[in-house]
């Protein structure tokens, strides 16, 4: 009987606090599928683990304050940022931030020849010509975004690709942005990306970064987007 009533205790325990850990956490810091110095020397060590352990932390930790105690608390990522108009800045800068860099890391990979697949090559060369005129294109544009925020290739409603930029934390899945479309690449063009490294020089940043684009990963989301 005693056994059979600590069991019980037990469970209660257990559940309350899988319950209470999941209300005070519901987005979390995503894993990075490498280690923090496998993308040298394109992007350091030292840059990765503040970006992901510090930055993209403070992210997930200030959207889920921002949430707190709200209906959104059960809503998807996506679900907030598809909607994001009807939201807080702080939410929309922080729930922002939580989907591109979880987007960011994924489209990132120390494998250096991952190529894109035969569908999306076609898609690229169709709408830029080449996917090295993609290259210039979409550097043009991260170089062109006035201080904070990102450079995007995305499908639009027509499942045709497109480049933009955008403010900030914001992305093209945002339905306050000019531009609108799901993301398949994103590069980050904060500071905090690259200036421990190329300190001003966003450009040399620009170039080094294809080397460790994983092109599995954006065909795998060009070709689920389609
Ligand atoms: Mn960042």
């Amino acid at each position: 009987m005693i056994i059979f009533k600590s069991l019980i205790i037990c469970i209660i325990v257990t559940i309350t606090g899988v319950f209470t850990i999941n209300a005070q956490s519901k987005f979390e810091l995503p894993q990075l599928g490498y280690a923090y110095d496998a993308l040298e020397p394109v992007i350091d060590a030292q840059t990765m683990q503040i970006h992901h352990s510090k930055h993209h932390q403070t992210y997930v930790n200030n959207l889920n304050k921002a949430l707190e105690g709200t209906a959104a608390e059960n809503l998807s990522i996506e679900e907030i940022i598809k909607n994001i108009s009807q939201y807080s800045t702080a939410v929309r800068n922080n729930a922002g931030g939580h989907y591109n860099h979880s987007l960011f890391w994924t489209i990132l990979t120390p494998n250096k020849n991952t190529q894109p697949s035969e569908r999306l090559i076609q898609a690229i060369n169709q709408q830029f010509g080449s996917v090295d005129s993609l290259k210039k294109l979409l550097n043009n544009a991260a170089s062109n975004q006035f201080g904070s925020g990102w450079a995007w290739l995305s499908l639009d409603k027509n499942n045709k690709l497109f480049i933009s930029s955008t403010s900030n934390q914001d992305n093209p899945l945002m339905d306050l942005t000019e531009k609108q479309g799901r993301p398949i690449l994103g590069i980050d063009v904060w500071e905090h990306a690259y200036y421990l490294k190329y300190q001003n020089k966003r450009g040399d940043y620009l170039l080094a970064i294809w080397d460790v684009i994983n092109w599995d990963e954006v065909s795998k989301r060009f070709e689920t987007s389609e």
